[in-house]
């Protein structure tokens, strides 16, 4: 049969926001052990740590001082040995972040190429004359401002295509590669069971020719990853690729091509953008896009490649605030995503906190802020003439923090996350929205969810089973999924309205699973409540 991941359900945690044990108000690893039994009991079979190496935390962990160590406050090489073995004993692997297209300024590597451009890490990373005085070229940094740095001691610039704090390696430079190699080695070695590739895309970049990403040699150098790394292994590999189309998709995830288990991408993300502009600017969804770009990438990659199924990650908004209604309608709406998302063809992914339904929540003073994309958005446009509130309505909207705040265990102080002050302050709505109400309430979301992974993994037709959109109504979503004679049904409104629809060909059936009650309907004559979902498994009476 198929691959294990590909009837897993892989669980995202972002370590600092997971939970606290020591009291100094940011999670660690000893907090990610304590809760192996709630993950347990949701079902997942794999957790995907955000970077826990250590860091000097320019951008929280994506910049790397050292690949083989711990960062301090969350522990130390054996807490990680620990977590592994006890996720291990109960069924759970641990996917770890590999942030390989940069490491920190601080790694060792990068003193050395700073301090002797004679050394041999010098050509570890990406240094340039000036140009007529000037950067190398226009290229600009992911967080804003030029990807060069001058760097005074030289005379020479170095390349970032993220913060400055985050000098990009040279992937040309075969002993690059050898090192990032062997690092993997170090923690597939400790018995991990995969690897999350921070852009991935971006490897193989050539600068002069303004090419970051899915540079000509990207696929010749994950290649060589795959001989000196995966092969022969059970890893689950899995490519963060903002810059794939479903062909591209496919070079990195059809096995015939031993590269990645699979690509991450985030067409359906940014739908509420627009093209070529930054995502603070948006419009609102359209679902009949949405439909559209879902059925796009299970239609393409149908028989050849996988792909990811997700709503949000720790650099998104919340996925009930961005797709759903954080309103009125939360659990609801927070359902039915997880409905449509989790009977889909791919491997899906549960934000930390998402199984709860956590929202978004309203900055008010940039002083709440911690990441470095919107704090360095924030002094951007401030001086483009942007207003507070319109920057903060932006950074309340899409930045990166509603992520990020910490994890809502309980109703008691600081949500159960810390005894302390956290290190991002805890949304307010943690006194109704929290795990422990969660688990006390049959009918909550974290049971949708429950239900739902372990249907998955006793149900073909879902791992494996084939895809088709059902025409109905602009903000209804329905598919069908079907496998060896078994078919299911999707329906689910996207809207707050009441949606008719009539579905004559399946008659009366009892849904398997529903966000509001489990009785028959007439698919012939089906009113949809707001956000209304149900899943049934089809008898075909034609
Ligand atoms: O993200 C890649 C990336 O391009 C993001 O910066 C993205 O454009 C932005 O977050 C959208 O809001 C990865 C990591 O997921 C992110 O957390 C890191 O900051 C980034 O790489 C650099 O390592
Ligand atoms: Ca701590």
């Amino acid at each position: 049969m198929g691959k294990w991941w590909q009837s897993a359900v892989i669980y995202q945690i972002y370590p600092r926001s997971f939970k606290d044990t020591n009291g100094d108000g940011i999670g660690d690893l000893a907090g990610i052990i304590s809760k192996l039994d709630y993950l347990e009991k949701l079902g997942v079979t794999a957790l995907w740590l955000c970077p826990v190496y250590r860091s000097p935390n320019d951008d929280n962990g994506y910049d790397i001082s050292d690949y083989r160590q711990i960062m301090a406050e969350f522990g130390t090489l054996g807490q990680m040995e620990d977590l592994i073995k006890k996720a291990k004993q109960r069924g759970i692997k641990i996917v770890m972040d590999l942030v390989v297209n940069h490491t920190s300024d601080e790694h060792q590597w990068f003193i050395e190429a700073k301090n002797d451009p004679k050394s041999k890490y010098r050509d570890y990373y990406i240094w340039r004359d000036p140009k007529a005085g000037k950067e190398p070229t226009e290229l600009k940094s992911v967080f804003g401002g030029s990807a060069w740095e001058y760097d005074e001691q030289s005379g020479q610039y170095y390349f970032h295509q993220f913060s400055r704090k985050q000098p990009d390696l040279n992937w040309e430079n075969p002993v690059v590669r050898k090192e990032v190699y062997e690092m993997m080695n170090f923690w597939v070695a400790k018995g991990i069971g995969g690897f999350r590739m921070d852009v991935i895309d971006l490897i193989g970049k050539v600068p002069e020719k303004n090419i970051t990403s899915n540079g000509p040699k990207l696929h010749e150098y994950l290649k060589e990853m795959h001989q000196n790394v995966l092969a022969d292994t059970k890893l689950v590999t899995v490519g963060e690729t903002w810059g794939a189309t479903p062909d591209i998709a496919k070079l990195y995830s059809d096995p015939e091509q031993k590269e990645l288990s699979m690509v991450f991408q985030f067409e359906h993300v940014q739908l509420d953008q627009f093209p070529n502009r930054p995502k603070w600017f948006t419009r609102p969804l359209s679902v009949v896009k949405l439909k559209e770009v879902i059925t796009k990438w299970q239609v393409e990659l149908a028989d050849v490649g996988w792909n990811s199924l997700f709503w949000n990650n720790h650099d998104l908004p919340r996925a009930v605030s961005a797709f759903g209604d954080d309103g009125i309608y939360r659990v609801q709406s927070a359902k039915m995503l997880a409905i449509v998302l989790h009977l889909l063809k791919g491997t899906p992914y549960i934000y930390q906190g998402e199984e709860i339904g956590m929202t978004n929540l309203k900055f008010t003073d940039i002083a709440q802020i911690d990441d470095i994309e919107s704090k360095n958005m924030y002094q951007e446009y401030k001086a483009k003439g942007y207003s507070n509130e319109e920057l903060l309505q932006m950074i309340s909207h899409k930045g990166r923090d509603n992520a990020r705040t910490p994890m809502q265990w309980d109703a008691t102080k600081n949500a159960g996350f810390s005894s302390a002050k956290p290190w991002l302050a805890v949304a307010p709505n943690y006194q109704t929205i929290n795990v422990k109400a969660a688990l006390a309430d049959k009918e909550s979301i974290f049971y949708t969810y429950q239900k739902l992974i372990a249907y998955r993994k006793s149900h073909e037709v879902i791992s494996v089973g084939d895809y088709s959109l059902v025409e109905t109504k602009a903000e209804v979503f329905a598919y069908v999924r079907s496998y060896e004679g078994q078919s299911v049904l999707v329906i689910a409104n996207f809207s707050k309205n009441v949606q008719k629809v009539a579905l004559p060909k399946y008659q009366i059936q009892t849904p398997f699973i529903a966000n509001y009650d489990n009785s028959p309907r007439d698919l012939a004559q089906l009113e949809l409540r707001p956000y209304e979902a149900l899943a049934f498994e089809i008898t075909d009476h034609l």
